[in-house]
């Protein structure tokens, strides 16, 4: 009987570390070279800030169109040699009610949109999934609340990718172990700090949330897309805080079960960080 459970330890071991590393994962939030813009949204949340830039964006160009038509117009019109006599009035009371009035009338119609979003982000709604993050010099732990089982993510050294299963490309984003969730579920994340302050983000699902020590923040987020995404520290926190990258894998349900039963196995009850599974 004990042959048979070390047997089946060591089985599980064996598969258990294949599993961490799966390489046919899509890549879906990921950062590429020369990339200008914003990552593909895969939630919600991502959509509308990619809107409201978008949106602002505008708003800011019709300025500038603006302000530049009016220097133009007068480097044309009101030089020494068209308008010799220049007018020597300092004070106009219209336009400059206006010139108060319009900025102010653009915040608000600029907040009406980006205080509706930010609501969105910061009201947390009941989640379906609930994980701890912890920020530590120069790691992430990773306690899955609902199921008592906790791990820690540590970045992989470049000339171990492959063994990992990332390509050479996803040095400083690839983790040895990956926060793995279901798609298409609400996730929340309570995020804090052991030492000094860091920020946990995936820029794909537009969310980003320091790390502070001694307070717990939330963020949330319901990936719509299954894949690989990845994220790094956001918060300057000491000489190896480009060396702390986030990796999350978004699955199907039923993956996201499978992979609970053998998540629970290897890390039940481990407070420390293990490279291999337990042996009982
Ligand atoms: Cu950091």
């Amino acid at each position: 009987m004990r042959i048979l459970s070390s047997l089946l330890a060591i089985m599980t071991a064996f598969f258990a570390l294949p599993a961490m590393a799966q390489d046919a994962v899509e890549r879906v939030g990921k950062p590429v070279d020369g990339g200008m813009n914003f990552q593909v949204a895969a939630t919600e949340l991502k959509r509308d800030i990619i809107w409201l830039d978008t949106a602002i964006n505008w708003i800011i160009l019709a300025i500038c169109l603006f302000v530049i038509g009016l220097v133009l117009w007068i480097i044309v019109f009101h030089n020494r040699k068209a308008n010799p006599t220049p007018a020597s009035f300092t004070h106009n009371t219209p336009i400059e009610v206006m010139w108060t009035v319009v900025p102010v009338l653009i915040l608000i119609f600029i907040g009406a949109f980006s205080l509706p979003i930010l609501f969105k982000q910061q009201i947390i709604p009941e989640g379906e999934v609930n994980i701890k993050v912890t920020g530590y010099q120069w790691y992430w732990g990773y306690e899955y609340t609902d199921e008592e089982f906790g791990f820690e993510s540590f970045m992989v050294a470049r000339d171990e990718l492959a063994d990992y299963g990332y390509s050479d490309d996803e040095y400083l984003l690839a983790t040895d172990t990956r926060i793995v969730v279901p798609v298409d579920k609400v996730v929340v994340m309570t995020v804090t700090g052991a030492d000094v302050i860091h920020s946990w983000t995936i820029p794909a699902f537009g969310v980003k949330q320091d790390a502070v020590p001694g307070r717990l923040a939330q963020l949330w987020f319901k990936a719509e897309k299954e894949g690989l995404y990845f994220g790094q520290c956001s918060e300057l926190c000491g000489k190896d805080h480009a060396y702390m990258p986030i990796t999350v894998e978004v699955v199907s349900q039923e993956a996201y079960d499978a992979w609970l039963v053998g998540a629970k196995e290897e890390y039940a009850g481990v407070a420390a960080p293990l490279t291999v599974a337990s042996a009982d």
